[in-house]
């Protein structure tokens, strides 16, 4: 196949309510979406690039700049090109993973369309639903807090992830735990909020039956998080930290982390989370699919990442109400505490075009021959 251009929008979805971090609060999602046209058909996909680099490095000005200077028209030089090549063709420049995981995935998308198979199989999916959980932002108050956490028990996610940072951390666990039960699945996220030197403290969470604690030191710290591991009963989970295979290889042999997060977006690509996911398959590291809010074309696709056989933990793929009230694509709904994988061909999700205009605040295509907006 040949890319012809790429298509770029830059969307704003209003999320149903604020969404908190240790790092930063989101009112509405801002995402950039991708179309690329090609000799065989459009492509979708989105890229997830925040408003500003807190999450990690990239930030969707960046994307917008590196996608319309550079990585866009190394894929529009390249002539015929598949799936396998975009990596190839995009590893002189460094970095960027979030812009390279979002052309790939658009790649991935038109090439699975035109050969009549989902991405769930292409991948290797073998599951046709995945159980899903739910990532609960930071609340001003420990009620709050519970009522979010019932309702989501109530819709039937399968397990419940909190934010925590410094301060709000065990006693909120604490009074989480004794309201839901010792059968709820609990986990807890410190995006990168703590150091070992509070380590101490830390461990107090081993008392809640946590399945796991996710990144809780600095994303480019394996050896404290190695030091840390020793120090805990509760797995580690590692989320920013992993941002290749090499990097998900040398947490798995310093024993940094008992269980990876696999997020496409952090590692470049969708071929990149394959070979993550077949490492800790090989390691007995359990993986789960982690999110960035996606909408339904992100989410499509990690749906079908999250079928493979290693994926065993509930992944950061919510329902679409659980973030939107509207969407670009069809929901998602839950069903029991799974989300079905989509089975048409490529994604297997359309774009509704009239809810794509009206989120969309700006334009711009790249061709050959220049940019217009
Ligand atoms: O369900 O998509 C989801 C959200 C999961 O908590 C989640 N994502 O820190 O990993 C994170 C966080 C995030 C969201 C990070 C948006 C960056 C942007």
């Amino acid at each position: 196949m040949k890319i012809q251009a790429i298509e770029l929008r830059r969307i704003s979805l209003p999320l149903v309510t604020p969404f908190r971090t240790s790092q930063f609060t989101e009112y509405e999602r801002n995402l950039l979406i991708v179309a690329l046209h090609t000799d065989i058909g459009v492509g979708w996909s989105e890229c997830s690039a925040d408003d500003e680099p807190v999450y990690w490095s990239e930030y969707q000005d960046g994307a917008v700049d590196v996608i319309t200077k550079i990585l866009g028209p190394a894929l529009l030089r390249a002539g015929d090109i598949t799936p396998a090549l975009v990596e190839q063709i995009l590893a002189p420049y460094k970095g960027h993973r979030t812009s390279k995981c979002a052309l790939e995935a658009a790649v991935l998308d038109v090439w699975c369309r035109n050969a009549g198979i989902s991405l769930s199989d292409h991948l290797g999916a073998v599951r046709t639903a995945v159980p899903v959980g739910v990532s609960v932002a930071i609340e001003d108050t420990v009620e709050q807090l519970l009522d979010r956490v019932d309702g989501y028990l109530q819709d039937g996610y399968a397990r419940i992830k909190l934010k925590i940072e410094p301060g709000r951390d065990v006693e909120v666990v604490r009074a989480v735990r004794a309201h839901v039960g010792n059968d709820v699945m609990l986990e807890v996220e410190g995006n990168g909020a703590y150091s070992l030197a509070d380590a101490q403290h830390r461990t107090r969470l081993d008392e809640f039956g946590l399945t796991l604690v996710e990144q809780p030191l600095a994303f480019d710290d394996l050896r404290a998080h190695a030091a840390l591991a020793g120090m805990m009963r509760t797995p580690i989970c590692l989320d920013e930290s992993i941002v290749s295979l090499r990097a998900a290889a040398d947490a798995i042999a310093m024993g940094a982390c008992r269980v990876i997060n696999v997020k496409p977006c952090r590692v470049g690509g969708y071929l990149e989370s394959r070979r993550i996911h077949d490492l800790c398959l090989g390691n007995d590291i359990p993986v789960w699919c982690g999110g960035m809010l996606e909408s339904g074309l992100g989410r499509a696709a990690n749906l079908a990442l999250a079928g493979l056989p290693g994926f065993t933990l509930p992944g950061d793929i919510s329902a679409t109400d659980r973030y939107f009230a509207e969407d670009v694509t069809r929901p998602f709904v839950l069903s029991g505490s799974t989300i079905e994988l989509p089975t048409g061909p490529g994604l297997g999700v359309q774009p509704d075009m009239a809810a794509l205009g009206r989120f969309t605040n700006w334009h711009r295509t790249i061709r050959p021959e220049g940019i217009d907006a």
